[in-house]
Parts: structure tokens; C-alpha cells; sequence
């Protein structure tokens, strides 16, 4: 097999990755709180090409990705919905399963979620904090005291060794550019009482409202997005893995505090290469749940396309181009719904199914539902849907 060659964001041209027997992967997986859509296919497609074509070459390949499964834009499009926020989660992580089976893009090894991570990311925040490289921020405005935040600043010195993080180290990119991106993408540069305006969350105490998980000496709470993925990766993956992977959205500010808080932790970093694919759009804009502009897998499925048509849809671009899908311009057949059948937005609704054994077909899930804490007295409820039945200990879905 010719060595495989690819762009690294880190380092900012083509690298031939180094042979090696075991490569490992961790590609970040969805947030579900809306269907599996063209950009997120074009993503996981574009991993699914490398794993296969490491496979193929007998290499014994370590996969892992997790599942965003508790976040602000989860809870809030609950919330809007008047839908249990884990209900929402468990009927997209489904959908989003049969939707990459259907593509037949591989599974991961590891398919980890946030939430049954929580009891190994408390200790890790807590060793930021006690390694002076982590803070705690006083609540204002009504905010309770004691969000914890990572101080990129100190972390950047904390060593000089080659490999070393410092900020900008994976993205590459002016510090005008990531505090605009930083806000865009779910960071809080105005948060009062942060030492530096692009210091990521690290632990959100508990809100009334909002669901929150025992943190030890940080109180109950749950944890940011950034070191969910660090402290999934280092646990099931050698450090540093081989390729650490995404859409091109995630190369700031996620995979850079990402690198940040891997290196704080184990002293080396978290990956050998950093590799992102191209934004899909839709008429020329980013398609995004946030948007609502989406050209959905489900949908295109319903309306009778062949999953294999819509993976070499998307082969048909280079994986780190931006491409934006047109009905004109899509190599697939016009579907053929009858006229006031849904639009191809329209995501199918697939129920919950927590015991389902047909989930474990190729897309095993190691999701437990670990019980956030119980709500204090008097604080607003968000459940709006009937209770569910108590988690098994452990499981699969
Ligand atoms: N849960 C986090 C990662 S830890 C997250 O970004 N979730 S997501 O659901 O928003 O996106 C899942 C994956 O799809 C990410 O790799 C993201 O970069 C990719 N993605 C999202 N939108 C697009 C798009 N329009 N085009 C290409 N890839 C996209
Ligand atoms: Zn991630």
C-alpha cells in the first residue's frame, strides 16, 4: 500500500502519515439534537475512506468518537420543543446510527458518550485546577460562583518542550480571528472575571433547570465540549493517536483548547495530525442545524435515493473542499415524493428505542443514560415528557 498522505491543519501542509501497525482515530461526533444532514455525511464519509483504506492495508485500526450528548444547543432545542432532553438525544444518536449504516460508513471501536464520561472528567478538570493551569470565575448577574475556566495563558507556558501546545499551535491563527470565531462557536469572550477572554469553560456548575452531574471539589455541574473529546480520547487511545478528525468548523476553537488541555494533562499531545474536512453548504451557505438549511440523509432516503448514490454524492468532492449542495447540481435523481409529501428538510421521525437490540447491528452504542442529579426543589422543570424508566447499570443500545 503507497503511504497515505494528507493535509495537517497543525502543520499546515500534506504529511505522508508514519507506518504504523495500530493507527488510532478519533473523529468528533455529533451534538444530537437534529438529524444527521449532508455535512456531518461528508464528514464521517471522509474518516470512513481513511479507516477503510488503513484497514484494507491489514493495519489493526483504533477508532473512537463520541456523542455530544448533553450541551447548551441540546438542551435549548429541548427545551423549544417541549421535548425531554434525553429523548431528543437517544432518538438522533438512532437516527444518526441508521443513517451512517445506511451510508455504510464502519463504526467506531469506541461510540463514547459525554454523559457516562462525566465521572472521568471531573478528576481531570480538578488536576488542571490543582496544577494552577484551571480557575474559577465568581458568578454574576445571578450566576452562581464557581464556573471553572482553563487559562490558555499559562498553559501556553507551561513547557517549551517540541510538541508543546501554545495557543494557535493547531489553528494556526491570529488572535483577531479566533475571538471572533470563539464566539460564534459557543465560547463566552465577555464572560466577566475570566483571566483572558478565549479561556474555555471547563465545568458549568449547576443551574436550576438544567441538568448537572456530581463534580467533586468543583460542585455539582457538567462539563464543557472541549476536554469531553480530550478526556474520551485519552482514555481509550494511545497519546499521542495518530489522526485526530472533524469538519473544518471544529479546527477552532475545539481541536486547538482540545490540544491545550491533552498537553496540560499528559504532557505530550493529544495527536500526531490534525485533519478536517470541508464545510458542505446548502445554496451557497454553511448548512447547520443552527441554520435549519438542511439537506437531510434521512429525507433523501425516504424519498427513495440509494444511500450508496448519496456516498458518491459525496465522493465526487475532494474531502477538504467546500462544496454546497444544489437540487441542480446533485448528481442524484430529483426525488420523486408526490406532490405535499414532505421536504427534504423534514427529518423522519424515528422514537426512542433505549433496549432496542437492532441498534447494536454495526453502530453499537456504550451509552449508559447516567442520571443527572436531581433537580433542586422549586426550580423550574425542564422535563415536559413522561419520566423514564430507570437506566440498566450498563448496556448497549
Ligand atoms: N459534537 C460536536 C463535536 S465534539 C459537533 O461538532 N457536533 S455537530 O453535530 O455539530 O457536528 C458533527 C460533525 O459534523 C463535526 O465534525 C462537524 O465539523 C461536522 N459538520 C457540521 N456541519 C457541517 C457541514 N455543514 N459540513 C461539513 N461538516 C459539518
Ligand atoms: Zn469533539
Amino acid at each position: 500500500m503507497p503511504a497515505i498522505r494528507l493535509f495537517d491543519t497543525a502543520a499546515g501542509r500534506e504529511v505522508e502519515l508514519e507506518p504504523e501497525a495500530r493507527p488510532s482515530m478519533y473523529v468528533c461526533g455529533i451534538t444530537p439534537y437534529d438529524a444527521t444532514h449532508m455535512g456531518h455525511a461528508a464528514s464521517y464519509v471522509a474518516f470512513d475512506l481513511l479507516n477503510r483504506a488503513w484497514r484494507d492495508a491489514g493495519k489493526n485500526v483504533s477508532y473512537v468518537q463520541n456523542v455530544t450528548d448533553v450541551d447548551d444547543p441540546l438542551l435549548e432545542r429541548a427545551t423549544a420543543t417541549g421535548v425531554d432532553w434525553q429523548d431528543l438525544a437517544a432518538s438522533q444518536i438512532e437516527l444518526f446510527q441508521t443513517d451512517m449504516e445506511a451510508l455504510n460508513v464502519l463504526s467506531p471501536d469506541h461510540y463514547v458518550g459525554a454523559v457516562e464520561s462525566i465521572g472521568l472528567i471531573v478528576p481531570e478538570v480538578e488536576r488542571l485546577v490543582s496544577l494552577g493551569l484551571a480557575y474559577t470565575v465568581k458568578g454574576t448577574n445571578g450566576e452562581p460562583d464557581g464556573d471553572v475556566y482553563y487559562d490558555v495563558e499559562a498553559a501556553g507556558k507551561q513547557s517549551v518542550a517540541p510538541g508543546a501546545w501554545s495557543l494557535g499551535s493547531i489553528s494556526g491563527l491570529p488572535e483577531s480571528e479566533m475571538l471572533e470565531l470563539f464566539a460564534e462557536r459557543g465560547g463566552d469572550p465577555g464572560r466577566a472575571g475570566k483571566r483572558q477572554a478565549l479561556d474555555p469553560l471547563l465545568w458549568r456548575v449547576a443551574r436550576d433547570g438544567e441538568p448537572s452531574w456530581p463534580g467533586g471539589s468543583l460542585g455539582a455541574g457538567r462539563p464543557g465540549w472541549h476536554i469531553e473529546c480530550t478526556v474520551i480520547a485519552q482514555k481509550y487511545l494511545p497519546s499521542p493517536f495518530t489522526v485526530q478528525g472533524g469538519g473544518s468548523d471544529l479546527i477552532f476553537p475545539h481541536h486547538e483548547m482540545g490540544a491545550g488541555h491533552a498537553f496540560s494533562l499528559a504532557g505530550v499531545p493529544l495527536a500526531r495530525h490534525f485533519a478536517h474536512a470541508g464545510m458542505v453548504g446548502l445554496d451557497g451557505e454553511k448548512m447547520s442545524k443552527s441554520k435549519g438549511n438542511l439537506v437531510l440523509v434521512s429525507r433523501l432516503r425516504a424519498a427513495g435515493e440509494d444511500p450508496a448514490a448519496i456516498r458518491l454524492a459525496i465522493l465526487a468532492h475532494h474531502y477538504r473542499s467546500d462544496w454546497s449542495w444544489t437540487d441542480e447540481a446533485s448528481p442524484l435523481r430529483k426525488p420523486t415524493s408526490p406532490p405535499g409529501a414532505a421536504p427534504l428538510n423534514t427529518p423522519l421521525q424515528v422514537p426512542p428505542n433505549p433496549s432496542s437490540p437492532t441498534c447494536g447491528l454495526r453502530w453499537r452504542l456504550t451509552l449508559t443514560r447516567r442520571r443527572p442529579l436531581p433537580r433542586p426543589p422549586g426550580g423550574p422543570a425542564r422535563r415536559t415528557t413522561a419520566v423514564l424508566p430507570p437506566a440498566p447499570p450498563t448496556g448497549t443500545w
